[in-house]
């Protein structure tokens, strides 16, 4: 134990090596809304491609169909952009003008 009446205890005359670790930055995932892509098939997307649950998926596509955009979820860089690039694949196939965007965490 580091005698606290001692001057020269609590690293007081050593290098103090703060150790800033560095994690990778985050990105958010996010539905926006449009007025023509089906609500069914919003749910479809949030569950087959962000693995959320049927109840959870139908609470997000409500909130972004009522509030214009929702987080969907938050990923590494190259995980999001996936995700990005399917749902936008997926709805162009499906002839939908669904967005899905990404954006820098603060
Ligand atoms: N606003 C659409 C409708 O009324 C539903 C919708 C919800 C569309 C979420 C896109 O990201 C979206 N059919």
């Amino acid at each position: 134990m580091a005698d606290k009446s001692d001057p020269d205890s609590e690293n007081d005359l050593l290098t103090k090596t703060k150790s800033k670790t560095q994690r990778p930055p985050m990105y958010k995932v996010l539905l926006l809304n449009d007025d023509y892509t089906p609500m069914e098939f919003v749910v479809h997307v949030l569950e087959r491609f962000f693995g959320i649950g049927h109840s959870q998926a139908v609470e997000i596509m409500l909130t972004v169909h009522k509030k214009g955009v929702a987080v969907v979820g938050v990923f590494s860089y190259e995980i999001a952009e996936t995700k990005v690039a399917q749902v936008m694949d997926f709805a162009r196939r499906s002839q939908h003008p669904l967005q899905c965007t990404m954006e820098k965490e603060d």
